[in-house]
C-alpha cells in the first residue's frame, strides 16, 4: 500500500490539457486585441509582448518550441468564455486576480507577472492634476473590466458624480479621449502608458495623474479543474522569475551546462530532475529562458525604460531589490 502511495506520487499524470497541446502541437494562448508591450500583433501578424512571452515559454517549456503558440486576441468581455469554452488552454492577458473571478468563473490564476494599478489618464490642457478634481467628468472605459468597476466605487466613494463613457473596444474607448469626447480615460495604469506613448497622436499632450485607485495584479489563467496543467503554468512563471534572481540570461543559460551548483543544476536540467512530476523533461525551464530570456529581460524588451511603452520596474522589481516578484523554490 504504502508503496503503490509512493509509486503513484512519484509518477506524474500529464493531466488532459497537456495532453489535447501535445496532441495538436499547439499551445492556444488568450491575449488582448493590441495593448502594445503586453500583446499587440505587427504588420505581419507576429505577436509580440509580456503576456505573450509568457505564452512562447510555455510553449518552449512544453512544446520544444516558443513558435507553436496560436494566439486568439480576445477583448475584455470575450475572454473568460473563451477559456471557459476551451478555445484557449490560457488566459495571458492583463486581467485581474480578483475573488470573483476566482470564485466563480470556472477558471483559476497561476501567478502574478505585473503588480499594476488603475490610473487616469487626461489631456494636458484641461489642467487637471489629480483625479479628485474630476468632479462631474466625463471618463471613458471599457466595459468587462475592474476598470469599470473601480471607476464607479472611487465616484462614488469621493462624491464626484463621474459619467463613466462605456466602450465594448480597447481602440474606441482611448480614441474617444483623442477626439474630446471624455475628460479622462481610465484603465490600468501599464495600459494607459501604453495608450499614451504609443497610441496618442502627441504623447506630450497627455498625463498620466499621479493616483492609483486599485490594486489590479495582472497574470495568467487556466480553466478550472486540471490541477497538472495549473501548476505547469505556475512553475514555467516562477522559472521565469527565479532565472531573473539567480542571474540566468537568455544569453548565458547555455554557459551555465558546466555549473556544479545544484540549484543552477536543478534549474537548467543537469541535475535532480525537476521534470518529471510536472509530467515534462529535464530541461523545461532552461528552454523557457532560453526562448524568451528571464522575467527583467521580458519586461524590459517590452515595457520597461528602454521600450517604447517606458515603464518602470516599481513593484515589479525583485523581492530583493524592492520589489513583488517572489518566485518559491525549485526544488
Ligand atoms: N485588468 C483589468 C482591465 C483589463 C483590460 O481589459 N484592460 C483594457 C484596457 S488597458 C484592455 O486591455 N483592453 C484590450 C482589449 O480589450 O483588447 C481587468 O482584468 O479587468
Amino acid at each position: 500500500m504504502a508503496l503503490a502511495i509512493t509509486l503513484s506520487s512519484s509518477n506524474a499524470f500529464a493531466g488532459k490539457t497537456l495532453d489535447a497541446i501535445r496532441q495538436r502541437g499547439q499551445l492556444q494562448c488568450g491575449v488582448s486585441t493590441g495593448v502594445a508591450g503586453f500583446s499587440a500583433a505587427d504588420a505581419k501578424g507576429r505577436w509580440s509582448g509580456l503576456d505573450v512571452d509568457v505564452c512562447r515559454a510555455m510553449a518552449s517549456a512544453v512544446l520544444n518550441d516558443p513558435e507553436k503558440v496560436v494566439f486568439s486576441p480576445l477583448n475584455a468581455q470575450q475572454r473568460f468564455a473563451a477559456l471557459q469554452s476551451g478555445q484557449v488552454d490560457i488566459l495571458s492577458r492583463n486581467t485581474s486576480w480578483t475573488l470573483t473571478r476566482d470564485a466563480s468563473l470556472g477558471m483559476s490564476f497561476a501567478a502574478i507577472t505585473y503588480f499594476d494599478g488603475q490610473g487616469f489618464l487626461v489631456p494636458k490642457k484641461i489642467k487637471v492634476t489629480s483625479a479628485k478634481q474630476l468632479k462631474n467628468a466625463q471618463v471613458c472605459v471599457q466595459s468587462g473590466t475592474t476598470s469599470e468597476k473601480n471607476l464607479s466605487d472611487f465616484s462614488r466613494a469621493n462624491k464626484l458624480a463621474i459619467k463613466p463613457v462605456v466602450f465594448d473596444s480597447f481602440e474606441a474607448a482611448f480614441k474617444a479621449l483623442f477626439a474630446g469626447r471624455c475628460q479622462a480615460y481610465t484603465a490600468d495604469a501599464s495600459g494607459l502608458a501604453s495608450v499614451r506613448n504609443k497610441e496618442a497622436p502627441n504623447p506630450n499632450d497627455y498625463v498620466i495623474l499621479p493616483e492609483l485607485i486599485s490594486k489590479e495584479p495582472l497574470g495568467p489563467a487556466v480553466r478550472r479543474g486540471d490541477d497538472e496543467w495549473l501548476a505547469i503554468v505556475k512553475w514555467t512563471v516562477f522559472a521565469l522569475q527565479e532565472a531573473e534572481e539567480l542571474g540566468l540570461t537568455q544569453a548565458n543559460i547555455d554557459a551555465q551546462k558546466t555549473s556544479q551548483d545544484p540549484t543552477i543544476q536543478r534549474f537548467i536540467g543537469t541535475g535532480e530532475d525537476m521534470g518529471k512530476l510536472l509530467g515534462l523533461d529535464k530541461q523545461w525551464a532552461y528552454r523557457a529562458v532560453k526562448a524568451v530570456g528571464n522575467y527583467g529581460e521580458i519586461f524590459e524588451r517590452n515595457v520597461g525604460a528602454q521600450s517604447p511603452v517606458k515603464l518602470p520596474r516599481g513593484l515589479n522589481r525583485l523581492w530583493n531589490q524592492g520589489g513583488l516578484i517572489y518566485a518559491p523554490p525549485i526544488r
